[in-house]
């Protein structure tokens, strides 16, 4: 196939990544990559440890020229979640900057330390030959049970972010900022891969800080910022009494939020502040990028924009009708097609088969079309998905982790609605000893450890009992106002 990165192959003194002190050109991640490649081969899949640094954009740069797939994992993933990973996954080998202290699970695994300065020049292929094989293994969490493995082939990488490239006008020039975690689709492959795709660069600041963002974005020339609406709502919480980020955001040609929506008072204030548009565009680790508001469009706050080139977007009703009208009124769920999609979840033929309905994919969400096909997202079928700091949780995996606590009887988690984070997590709990309740803590703690920090409960309710009904089903609409009658009683 053609080459992912072709600037890459060129080779220059452009720089094409910068962490921190830490700047790689085109030649040093060019070297770096190919004597990685070199040696992982023939290891089957890799499993990458995705800190924020740029030994994780050489790691995964590697296995893509090497045609391995890569499994960026969370560094922070607790104990069961990466012993379901690894088990799903079955990786040849580990790459792990050298100073990177690894979890026991991962003691089996050979190991490989990633280099980021190499002298030397190996050559380096494009890439495998068939654009379907496997480039990444994404996990990501559904409404029940542990995280599955989203299998993206390099067409769908490279489909997506040439998508991006014409709604976006992105080039080579642009300088990108931005402090998305690397073990997702944003983060990695719209905000690493995307701009060496390019032939431009990415400053990752390591840490989101809004001091970052303005210094980044100003003094350091970056041109376009990527963030989840956290960022932004903390970035818009910043402007008023800090005129150095005003003129930071002002002179960014491109402010990109996406991986959930960003409430029109966060646009509003930063329109207000800035005199700039944030431009949102919708996506999902199955599918990468649908839809964009493209560069110069007027302002569409609440609009996640069009279908991207290539992709096919409809809205279908419960019954399986397809929406003929754009009238901005009526919701269906959106269903997507086109070579941005994923090619399998890994092992699981029946949850792939369950996800389509023919070619295309059913993506959970509800939106409505604007007259002119502007697409605007007003929910989601599940209520047991949470999205959260802009991370998908599933309510099920964080239940199952409570319930193995052993001061907890019973469990129900939901989603409540939080300024900042979007939506934070709530943990109802029975405890299986009224006497000797577990603090919200201990809970939060036991949950960060098994599954990961983002997936802990930020609040813990208390009750006797859990509301059901005659079936014993749990009633999780009707969990708020038995806590009401707890408090009262
Ligand atoms: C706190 N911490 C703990 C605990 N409590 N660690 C262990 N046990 C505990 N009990 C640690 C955390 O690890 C972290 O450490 C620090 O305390 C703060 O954590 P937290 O409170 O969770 O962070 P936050 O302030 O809530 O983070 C906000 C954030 C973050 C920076 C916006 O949510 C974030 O990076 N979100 C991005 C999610 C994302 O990329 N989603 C894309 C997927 P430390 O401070 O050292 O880190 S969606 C996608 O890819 C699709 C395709 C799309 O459309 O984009
Ligand atoms: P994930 O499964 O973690 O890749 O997250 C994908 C989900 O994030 C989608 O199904 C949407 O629910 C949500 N999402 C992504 N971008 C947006 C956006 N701009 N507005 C609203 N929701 C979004």
């Amino acid at each position: 196939m053609n080459a992912l990165f072709p600037a890459l192959k060129a080779g220059s003194d452009r720089p094409a990544l910068r962490f921190g002190a830490q700047t790689l050109t085109y030649d040093e991640l060019g070297r770096a990559a190919g004597a990685l490649a070199a040696r992982i081969g023939g290891a089957g899949r890799v499993a990458v440890w995705a800190t924020p640094t740029a030994r994780t954009a050489v790691a995964v740069t590697a296995a893509l020229l090497a045609g391995v797939p890569a499994i960026p994992l969370n560094p922070r993933t607790g104990e069961r979640e990466l012993a379901h990973i690894l088990d799903d996954s079955t990786p040849g080998l580990v790459l792990a900057g050298p100073d990177d202290v690894l979890p026991a699970g991962l003691a089996e695994l050979p190991r490989i330390d990633v280099e980021t300065a190499v002298a030397h020049h190996t050559p380096f292929s494009d890439g495998p030959d068939d654009p379907e094989s496997a480039a990444l293994i994404v996990y990501t969490s559904g409404t029940t049970g542990p995280p599955k493995g989203v299998v993206l082939s390099h067409r769908a990488v490279a489909a997506s972010l040439d998508a991006l490239e014409e709604a976006w006008a992105w080039t080579a020039d642009d300088v990108l900022v931005h402090a998305l975690p690397l073990f997702h689709v944003h983060g990695l492959i719209l905000g690493i891969l995307g701009p060496l795709r390019r032939g431009g660069s990415v400053r990752h600041l390591g840490a989101f800080s809004v001091e970052g963002v303005a210094r980044e974005l100003g003094a350091g020339g970056g041109t376009m910022l990527f963030g989840v609406p956290t960022m932004y709502h903390r970035i818009a919480d910043a402007l008023d009494g800090d005129p150095a980020l005003v003129r930071a955001l002002a002179q960014a040609r491109l402010l990109v939020s996406g991986s959930a929506a960003l409430p029109v008072h966060d646009h509003e204030r930063i329109a207000a502040a800035t005199g700039r548009t944030v431009v949102e565009r919708y996506g999902m680790t199955e599918t990468l990028m649908n839809t964009a508001v493209p560069v110069g469009s007027p302002p569409r706050p609440g609009s996640v924009g069009l279908p991207l080139r290539g992709v096919g977007l409809r809205l279908v009703e419960e019954d399986g009708t397809e929406l003929g009208a754009y009238d901005g009124e009526s919701v269906g769920e959106i269903q997507v097609r086109g070579p941005n999609l994923f090619s399998a979840y890994l092992n699981r033929p029946d949850a792939t088969a369950a996800a389509f309905d023919g070619e295309w994919f059913r993506t959970g969400d509800m939106a409505v079309r604007e007259p002119d096909g502007y697409v605007r997202i007003v929910g989601r079928k599940a209520t047991d998905l949470i999205k959260s700091g802009g991370y998908k949780i599933g309510a099920g995996e964080i239940e199952n982790a409570l319930l193995d606590h052993p001061a907890v009887a019973e469990a129900a988690v939901t989603g409540e609605a939080d300024a900042d984070l979007g939506e934070r997590i709530v943990a109802w709990v029975v405890a299986a000893d009224a006497e000797k309740r577990p603090t919200a803590e201990e809970l939060a703690d036991h949950v960060a450890a098994l599954l990961a920090p983002h997936k802990r409960p930020r609040t813990v309710h208390f009750l006797g009992s859990l509301p059901r009904n005659d079936m014993g089903k749990l009633l999780k609409k009707a969990l708020p106002d038995a806590l009401a009658e707890a408090r009262r009683g």
